[in-house]
């Protein structure tokens, strides 16, 4: 993980330049918070965030501009206080805690072109770094390319691919990927899905339905459903994530893409809205650029020189 923060600032780059260099965190209080407003109105943080933060900053009559602001930013970023608090007391910025999935399967979901499917192979490399032994499933079959996308990602990493034929069943494919976990021992089980289909509704029931898949096969599982989501659309990816959370109950997103966009304060209304937590960022095309999600690395990055 050697890195990591220089990483993180690097892949921040838009953003950062937005909210550390626009501004004069020197000059009179009102003067700071007013190009502040403007600054993360900018960078998509949203407007009730906006306003919640200002309010509380100039409430709590702290001179300390920056640290308060900092710090209602994590806690924005974070509104689980006991996780927080455990996360604290072992932050370290330049190397984040692992995450550590429930069950033994992942499934991967989203629209098309926010990057699931490379997303999945950098967890899989993620993961088998951790030590883990991890299966792949090539669950989007409504293009023959994604499939073959994934199945190269497999070779190069050594992972093994669950592939079906172009147009099969995505549930049936999982329902076979999540059974031949378990006979074969797999710690980690991580499903990739489709984004596009002929219609929205037919989506987002295929996806119940490979959800359900995994369940027959599989008891309990899947442990985790990650919305992957892609920054650069910001905050009009929203809508989007509610109807993906209705229909699915998601219990993380990753957000991609964060290199390409000044608008990475999209993270704030993702959590407000969804209450799920993120879970990893996207920080640049390269196999390292998936990172754990870590709320105080992210501000800091954001708004240390
Ligand atoms: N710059 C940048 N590019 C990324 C990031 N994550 C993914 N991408 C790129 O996004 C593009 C689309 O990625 P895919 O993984 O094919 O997206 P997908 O969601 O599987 O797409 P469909 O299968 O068509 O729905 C690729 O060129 C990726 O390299 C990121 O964090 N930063
Ligand atoms: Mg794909």
């Amino acid at each position: 993980m050697a890195g990591f923060f220089e990483r993180l600032k690097a892949g921040l780059a838009k953003t950062r330049e937005r909210l550390l260099r626009a501004i004069p965190w020197g000059a009179d209080p009102e003067a700071v918070l007013e190009e502040l407003e403007v600054a993360l109105l900018a960078a998509d943080v949203g407007l009730s965030a906006t306003e919640e933060l200002l309010q509380e900053v100039r409430a709590s009559g702290r001179r300390d501009l920056k640290e308060a602001v900092k710090e209602k930013l994590v806690q924005m970023l974070e509104p689980d206080e006991r996780r927080a608090t455990l996360r604290k007391l072992g932050f370290n910025p330049t190397r984040p805690r692992p995450v550590e999935p429930q069950g033994h399967v992942v499934l991967v979901v989203g629209v098309n072109g926010v990057g699931k499917t490379t997303t999945l192979a950098k967890l899989g490399r993620y993961y088998q770094a951790l030590g883990k032994k991890v299966l792949l499933c090539a669950g989007d079959t409504f293009r023959a390319a994604g499939s073959a996308q994934l199945a190269e990602w497999g070779k190069r990493l050594g992972l093994p691919v669950i592939q079906g034929a172009e147009g099969a069943d995505p549930a049936a494919l999982a329902f076979d990927a999540a059974q031949a976990r378990r006979a074969r021992g797999y710690d980690l089980l991580l499903v990739d899905t489709a984004g596009r289909l002929h219609t929205k509704q037919g989506l987002m029931e295929e996806l119940k339905k490979v959800k359900r898949a995994i369940a027959k096969a599989d008891p309990g599982e899947p442990g985790e459903v990650w919305l992957v989501l892609d920054a650069v659309t910001g905050q009009n990816g929203l809508e989007q994530a509610k109807r993906f959370h209705e229909a699915l109950g998601l219990t993380g997103v990753i957000v991609t893409k964060l290199d390409g966009t000044a608008k990475g304060g999209v993270l704030v209304p993702i959590v407000r809205t969804l209450k799920v937590p993120i879970r990893f960022i996207g920080v640049g095309e390269g196999p390292d650029d998936l990172q754990p999600f870590d709320p105080e690395a992210f501000v800091e990055a954001l708004l240390e020189a």
